[in-house]
């Protein structure tokens, strides 16, 4: 058994006006919490130290750069790493980060034990438009304040497993986990930002948003025979609504914890890693069933393109 006692710690909502010494002690106390409970890794949301702040649209980009973090830590997040390292317990924080040549990121950092950052990963997948538009109940400006990540999907090995990330929109295509799944990954670690209702679609509710979330984390757990951890920012942030839901997920694509409220709660369970080798061994080794030579158009074409 190769045991890692995961802590998902889905948080409340941060309101616009809280600042991140206010948020950073919300996720110490997360994290002392997750400690009591023997975790070994803490994982935290995507944009976990802000209000999710795409949902505004902004010109000013002197005014967009004051939700971004130059440095990781810096000094309103060193507490975090220092409580962190005082634990011995591994983190994924997510985080808008702007790099010091000016390139805008939705990014989350590994760290070990140590709370040294040992892995970075940058969104690729991102969701929404780059303009305001009207006819939108919310906005979701993603596509306007960063961009694509440049990292690809690397996986790490830390804490006797490999490790991989994926930030929120990322989790709804099979080609993030298979990618981290071809470098053998026992762990993908997501965080998410996800509005409880389609701005585009109103009969798309909580309870649709909420099994879209579990059909992707179990999917790609199953298919790749990995453990999937997934930590929302959950409830009323700005006023407007964010999924809760945090899971866990078993590499037989279980359920085995999921969040009960839309606010700070911490989720520890033990995941043996050695529990991801009959599916790599068995229905799902690659090496032995996988066709590529059917598969191009994944990497050759982006669109669907019917037949003639
Ligand atoms: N943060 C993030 O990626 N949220 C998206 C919302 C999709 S709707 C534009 C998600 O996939 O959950």
């Amino acid at each position: 058994m190769r045991v890692i006692n995961i802590a998902a710690a889905q948080m409340g909502p941060i309101q616009r006006a809280d600042s991140r010494a206010a948020v950073v002690m919300r996720m110490i106390a997360l994290l002392d919490e997750a400690k009591r409970k023997g975790a070994d890794l803490i994982i935290y949301p995507e944009l976990a130290l802000t209000t999710f702040f795409p949902r505004w649209y902004m010109e000013d980009q002197a005014e967009v750069d004051t939700w971004f973090e130059k440095t990781m830590p810096n000094e309103a997040v060193q507490p975090l790493f220092d409580r962190a390292a005082q634990h011995g317990i591994a983190m994924y924080l997510g985080y808008a980060e702007l790099t010091p040549d000016g390139h805008h990121y939705n990014t989350a950092v590994l760290t070990d034990r140590n709370s040294t950052i040992i892995g970075k990963y940058r969104k690729v997948h991102l969701p929404g438009h780059d303009e305001f538009e009207p006819a939108r109940s919310h906005q979701h400006l993603e596509k306007r304040y960063f961009e694509p990540g440049d990292l690809g999907f690397p996986v790490w090995r830390n804490l006797g497993g490999i490790i991989g990330m994926a930030i929120c929109n990322d989790r709804r295509w099979p080609e993030t986990y298979r990618v981290m799944g071809l470098q053998d990954v026992e762990l993908v670690l997501i965080g998410y930002n996800t509005p409880s209702v389609n701005s585009l679609k109103s009969a798309e509710g909580l309870q649709q948003r909420l099994l879209h979330n579990r059909l992707s984390a179990q999917a790609g757990a199953y298919q790749n025979s990995c453990w999937v951890v997934a930590v929302a920012k959950a409830g009323v942030e700005d006023g407007h609504h964010l999924i809760g839901g945090s899971l866990i997920v078993n590499p037989d694509g279980e359920i085995v914890a999921e969040a009960a409220t839309e606010g700070d709660e911490v989720l520890v369970v033990p995941c043996d890693l050695d529990a991801t080798r009959f599916g790599k061994q068995t229905i799902f080794d690659f090496a032995r069933h996988r066709r590529v030579e059917h598969y191009g158009l994944i990497t050759s074409r982006t669109g669907a393109v019917p037949p003639d």
